[in-house]
């Protein structure tokens, strides 16, 4: 059966142009939309995958605490990629090293031995120097005892006004609530901006020593904010090391007690 068009439909032969302009506006639009996220994904991806070489440098050091009954000291810059001193015991720059790759044996690295993030920047490595360096001396935590040792690092939460106090000090802590109080080490990388350093207050935490003082302890972590945050830019990825997963494992190595 024939359908009957009504008589006021028509058809024009083309498109005005202001028809094309309003197409290609919204055309635009949808590429504007897919373009910004896909930049959004590197950049997560690229945290992703830093956050996925830190915790397998945290298994290393875990595998090498195991196998040696310490910790290695931090890579210095004299040191290149070696701990600092080979062989442990008091170390160079406790907390404002460079994680020492070629002492733990980790790739990549770049042309001066240091093991580098997603943004070809060192990965930071600090350990806690408690009980006479009792972390990095070969035995020194069995000699030490378990319910003495007691791992200073501290990682605070930031994103509030003077997030540590007495910072860069030695008691340097954190105010408010502590991520950690006890960690032994922390890893780090100084993120996407790590190459110009970042101008956020909360970075300037990291890497340390801040204010030139290497006795300070005190790290920031929190997820990336940008430059508008009261805090200011944020971009490093932290983790730290539980005594309990350390000694854990040092029991199971028979390292410890
Ligand atoms: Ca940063
Ligand atoms: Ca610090």
């Amino acid at each position: 059966m024939k359908t009957a068009v009504p008589q006021r439909l028509t058809f024009s032969n083309g498109f005005t142009l202001t028809e094309m302009a309003v197409v290609l506006v919204i055309v635009a639009l949808l590429i504007a939309g897919l373009v910004i996220p896909f930049s959004a994904q590197q950049d997560i991806r690229a945290r992703q995958e830093t956050e996925r070489m830190l915790s397998d440098i945290r298994e290393a050091l875990l595998g090498y605490a195991a196998a040696n009954g310490r910790l290695p000291c931090p890579a210095t810059a004299a040191s290149n990629g070696l701990e600092d001193p080979v062989g442990g015991g008091v170390c160079t720059s406790a907390h404002g090293g460079f994680l020492p790759s070629g002492t733990l044996g980790i790739a990549p690295i770049n042309s001066n031995g240091f093991a580098v993030d997603t943004w070809n920047q060192p990965i930071r490595y600090a350990v806690s120097n408690s009980n006479a360096s009792a972390f990095t001396t070969a035995n020194g935590m069995r000699a030490a005892t378990i319910t003495v040792l007691a791992p200073d690092l501290q990682v605070c939460p930031g994103q509030v006004a003077s997030p540590v106090s007495n910072a860069g000090a030695a008691n340097a802590t954190c105010n408010g609530t502590a991520l950690s109080t006890t960690a032994v080490a922390v890893i780090y990388s100084l993120g996407r901006n790590g190459g110009t350093g970042g101008a956020g207050t909360d970075e300037s935490h990291n890497p340390n020593p801040n204010s030139g003082v290497a006795a300070d302890r005190a790290f920031i972590s929190h997820l990336e904010t940008p430059s508008s945050a009261p805090q200011g830019e944020f971009d490093d990825v932290v983790i730290w090391l539980s005594p309990n997963i350390l000694y854990s494992r040092l029991i199971a190595a028979g390292q410890l007690p």
